[in-house]
Parts: C-alpha cells; structure tokens; sequence
C-alpha cells in the first residue's frame, strides 16, 4: 500500500535519522577518542573488527547527504552529535571544529526547510570518561550536563526537538549486562548503576536545555513487544521481566518515578545509594516521547540466575537482522504508551527500518516500512496521539557490533567508493512524502 501524506493528521511529521559515530567518520575534525573504538579493537567484539573510523565520510560529504535528505522531502532529520567530538577529552576544552561541523550541519538543514532534531548521545562515549568507570561513575550526570550545556549553546537556538539519551536500554543494558556493545561488560552492578545513571544523565540535561529556554525536548527509548512463548505460566512470568527491563524501567522512571518490581528484584541490591531521591531530577517533565520499534519478542523460562529469561524464535519473517517483523506489535505498543504513561503527550516513532541484503531493489524494505505506516495509523486511529515516523536510516551504515555488513538505508553506500546510490524504497518514500512535482 502507497501511504502518502493525506492518509496522516495535519502536521504529522516524516523523517529520516542517523547517528554521529554510525556516519561521520572519527578520523576527522579533531574527534577524540571513544569507547566503541577500543570496543572494536579487541578481537571477537565487532565483525571483521571494524570500527567508525571513516564509516560513510558524512564529515567531508555533508551537503551531498543532506540534498539527499531534502530530495526524500523529509519534514525532519533526526541526527546526534558525538560528545568525542565535540570535547574530544570528554570534560574541558571543546574542539571548536566539532563544534563548528553541527553549526553547519544545522544550518544546511534549515536552509534545505528541513527541521534539525538533535539527540545528544548516541553512544560514542570519550574513552577518557570510560577509563573514569563511564556511565557507572555517577559523576557521569555532571559531566553529560557540561556536555549539554556546550553543545546547545551553540545549536540550541536552532534545533526544533532535542533529546538527550538515544535508547538507555542499550546504554545500560546490552552494554553492561549482555556485553554486546562497548564497554562490553558482562556484570550486574554495573548494569544497574549505568541504568540508574543513565536516567539521571537524561533529567540533568534536560534542567539544562531548560536553563537555555529551549523547547520541545524529548526521550527516545528503545521498546519491543514482549510475548509469552507458550501458554505455561513460566513463559508468562518470563516475558513480563523482560518487560520490565526492556520497557518498563525507562517508561517507569521517566512517567512515573518508579522501577518496577521485577526488575529490583535483581538490580536493587546493586543500586546507588539514595536511587530513589533522583527520581525529582529524571522525572523532570518532557514534551514528547521517542520510540525506536523493531520487532517484537518471543519469551520463555531461562536457566540460572535473575533474570530467568530466554529468548525463543518466533515463526514471522525476518529481517536480515533476524528479527522478526510484526507491524501490529507498534501499534500495540503506542496504544499502550499512551494509556499507561504518557496521555496526552505526543509520541514520535523516531526509528523504524530494517536491514536487507537487497543492495538497490528493496520491496522487502518498502513492503516493511508501508506496513508499519499502517500500524502507526492503526494506533492513532485508537487513540494514541502519534505525530511523526522517522526512518532508520538515511544510509548504509556502522551496524556497531556488526560491523558494515547489515544494511538499513534508504541509500546505498558503496563502502570501498563511500559513493552513495539511493535504493528503490528512497524513490517510493519520495513519492509518498514529497509535496511539489
Ligand atoms: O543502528 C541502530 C541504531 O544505532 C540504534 N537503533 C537501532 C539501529 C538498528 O540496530
């Protein structure tokens, strides 16, 4: 189905995102140093050990990339800026031509008529800050409000939406726990520190976006739809801890000053003293939410310790990720969102795509992408006050732990030229969003 503009309410926003280290390229423009390039170094972490060392070249190719936002005639480009890059030390002195690069990048997009949207950190910690326990250490609260203040007294006069964290279960979770993304860390402690700190970096930054007298600031959170396997009351109890870690800490601790009880049950022992007295800080109130919705999840009983979980493979089609597609799980997801968290609040879908290994012709990805379109109409037509979808991703990227092998974007990067060709779904995203021609 062909879902163009007229299908959705007045004003609701298309887009496009990417991310700074998935793009930019660290070599250049004076970038320090980061814990996903030590990561990526040490063998078995990151396929073929690649890195984000040049990535797409987005620095030296930033007007080219940006036509290519505009040619989608996309309403608005959801970017990070990459806090190595712009105070390469983590703390100190900023590196005025990282500074510099995100004036240009949002001035080329308000001149283009494309609204910037700024997420902060998307996982490019400065590798001086890892070495100071990273997201562990609660300094870490200071320091990501220092970094905030630098960066949007510089751009905080023209981005339209900002948000200060991209995906904390990621942050926290894959990243401490599961060990699958930089710092690679595999411990319980850490885990429920970096989780809680996480929150507390997210409510410190927006008290300063606030301080600056900025507008529409947001989280963006990472949810999937956690199912019970079976019918056994095992996989029942199974799929609502991973819930409760997956969803409902960070809907939790961001709408209702609270950590749901399945997931104290293994984090509380490990919890900074005094986690309680934060809530006043990362519930501070915000002007939307951000979901970043994949795919959905099948649960059951797990061996061993907490959290007693296992993942168990589900019979839908899949991406080139594996993961399995279910458009009906966003908009169960959103209705949810709204009825239990966040009312009224508008919700923005601020990552939906899929890999494919389709390198130009992708109907997998336009079939994917015209079915969640649905779904999100499916769920404003309940209720949920959905009020914009942004694609992940513009382009071929870093797939972190992955490497250059998973494809997500709209355009196709030919990693040996760095030449961009957009695929068969950026020509039908085109012509269902564009307005003139
Ligand atoms: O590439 C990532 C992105 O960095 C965060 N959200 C999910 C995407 C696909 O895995």
């Amino acid at each position: 189905m062909n879902l163009t503009r007229n299908d959705f309410p007045d004003g609701f926003q298309f887009g496009v995102a990417t991310s700074a280290y998935q793009i930019e390229g660290r070599d250049f423009g004076g970038c320090g140093p980061c814990h996903w390039d030590s990561f990526a170094a040490t063998p078995g972490n990151v396929v073929r050990a690649e890195d984000g060392a040049v990535a797409c070249d987005h620095y030296h190719r930033l007007d080219e990339d940006l036509d290519l936002v505009a040619r989608l005639g996309a309403d608005v480009y959801r970017f990070s800026t990459s806090w190595a890059r712009v105070i390469p030390e983590g703390r100190g002195a900023p590196n005025p031509e990282g500074l510099d690069f995100y004036d240009r990048l949002v001035d080329g997009l308000l001149a283009r008529g494309i609204k910037p949207a700024a997420t902060l950190y998307h996982w490019e910690l400065p590798q001086p800050l890892a070495d100071l326990g990273g997201w562990r250490n609660r300094d870490i609260g200071d320091w990501f409000a220092d970094f905030t203040e630098t960066v949007m007294a510089r751009i905080g006069d023209r981005v339209w939406s900002a948000a200060p964290i991209n995906e904390p279960w990621c942050v926290g979770w894959l990243s401490h726990f599961d060990g699958h993304h930089a710092p690679g860390l595999r411990d319980i402690r850490a885990t429920a520190r970096a989780m809680h700190h996480i929150l507390l970096a997210h409510g410190r930054s927006i008290e300063v976006m606030r301080g600056l007298g900025m507008g529409n600031l947001g989280a963006v959170c990472n949810f999937e739809w956690a199912e019970p396997a079976d019918d056994s009351a095992d996989s029942a109890a199974a799929a609502e801890t991973y819930d409760a870690i997956y969803n409902r800490f960070f809907l939790g601790g961001l709408f209702r000053g609270e950590y749901p009880a399945p997931v104290l049950a293994g984090l509380e022992p490990h919890l900074p003293e005094g986690w309680q007295d934060d809530f006043a800080t990362i519930g501070a109130p915000l002007d939307w939410l951000g979901l970043n919705f994949y795919t959905r999840k099948l649960i059951t009983k797990g061996d061993g310790p907490w959290p007693h979980y296992a993942e168990v493979e589900g019979p839908l089609p899949k991406t080139q990720m594996g993961w399995e597609i279910e458009p009906a799980a966003l908009t169960r997801f959103l209705i949810r969102a709204a009825r239990d968290y966040t009312g009224d609040l508008p919700l923005y879908v601020t990552e939906n795509g899929m890999a494919s290994a389709n390198p130009f012709d992708d109907p997998d990805r336009i079939g994917y992408l015209s079915d969640h379109l649905e779904a999100v109409r499916a769920a404003i037509a309940e209720g949920a006050p959905v009020a914009g979808y942004y694609v992940w991703s513009l382009m071929d990227n870093y797939e972190w732990s992955l490497g250059y092998e998973k494809r997500f974007g709209l355009v196709h990067v030919d990693f040996e030229t760095l030449a961009r060709t957009p695929k068969a779904s950026y020509h039908a995203l085109a012509s269902w969003w564009r307005t003139e021609d």
